[in-house]
């Protein structure tokens, strides 16, 4: 099988939320020494995407978005340690606390770009999803970290970007840690508007604008 038909064929796998043949397809990417970030991004979230828009026409529903998010992170769980092996080894550029904001469930984008902060050498504090604002603060005191990652995909979830920035500001802690927002409805525009210190469109991005913040770039 070509690489080209390799790619098309995991676009299925999301496209059909098919988990098993995602991973699999993930295995035969490896094998054949497709790059692993070629492999997501040419492969998996092209038909991600399709999927997202499907829903938004109402072609599909939510059955049909949870079994293509499934199949989207049975793909990146394989690929995770092939990305982690092709990274470099980097010296410790400072500590992330990163999360999906309050109310919202959605941990793909968030969770590429953990691992590329990792894999990019920051040690990742990862809350997981649907971080209460308050969390976020709490890990501000007690895990000190350089930068705090805040992730929205819904335009109602956005607003806790805003929330936790104001709630840092009158804890006295906004001086002490730098703000990275991200996620489909956020924009640089967004960013500046809520005062993050920066905005990434992709988790590759992120790594970059993450270690202008801690001064490394
Ligand atoms: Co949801 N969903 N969803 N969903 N979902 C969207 C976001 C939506 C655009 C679909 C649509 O209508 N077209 C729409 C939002 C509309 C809006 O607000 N504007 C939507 C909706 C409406 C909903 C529900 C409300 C549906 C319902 O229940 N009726 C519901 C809400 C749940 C909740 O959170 N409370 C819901 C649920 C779900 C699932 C659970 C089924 C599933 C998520 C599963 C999971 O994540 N574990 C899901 C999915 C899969 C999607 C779509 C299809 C794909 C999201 C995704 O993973 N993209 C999405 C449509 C779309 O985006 N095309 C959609 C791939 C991922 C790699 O990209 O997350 O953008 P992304 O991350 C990128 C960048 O944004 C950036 O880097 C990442 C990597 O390149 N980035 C950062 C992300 N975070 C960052 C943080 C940073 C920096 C960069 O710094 C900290």
């Amino acid at each position: 099988m070509t690489d080209q038909e390799l790619l098309a064929q995991m676009r299925q796998s999301v496209l059909d939320g098919d988990a098993e043949a995602a991973a699999r397809l993930a295995q035969q990417a490896i094998a054949a020494g497709i790059p692993p970030l070629e492999a997501i991004q040419q492969g998996y979230l092209v038909g991600l995407n399709e999927v997202g828009d499907l829903f938004a026409r109402g072609e599909f529903f939510l059955p049909e978005l949870v079994m293509s998010a499934e199949a989207m992170k049975a793909a990146v769980r394989v690929l995770e340690p092939e990305i982690r092996r092709r990274g470099e080894k980097q010296e410790q550029l400072g500590r992330v606390v990163i999360g999906s904001v309050e109310g919202d469930i959605h941990d793909i984008g968030k969770n590429l770009v953990a691992i590329m902060l990792s894999v990019g050498g920051f040690e990742v504090i990862d809350l997981g999803v649907d971080v209460k604002d308050e969390a976020f603060l709490q890990a501000v005191r007690e895990r000190t970290p350089d930068l705090i990652g805040m992730s929205a995909l819904l335009t109602t979830t956005m607003l806790h970007q805003r929330k936790v920035i104001e709630l840092l500001e009158q804890a006295g802690l906004r001086d002490r840690v730098k703000v990275l927002v991200g996620g489909s409805p956020v924009t640089a525009a967004w960013a500046e508007e809520i005062g993050a210190d920066g905005y990434a469109g992709d988790a590759i991005a992120a790594v970059k604008v993450a270690r202008r913040l801690v001064g490394r770039e």
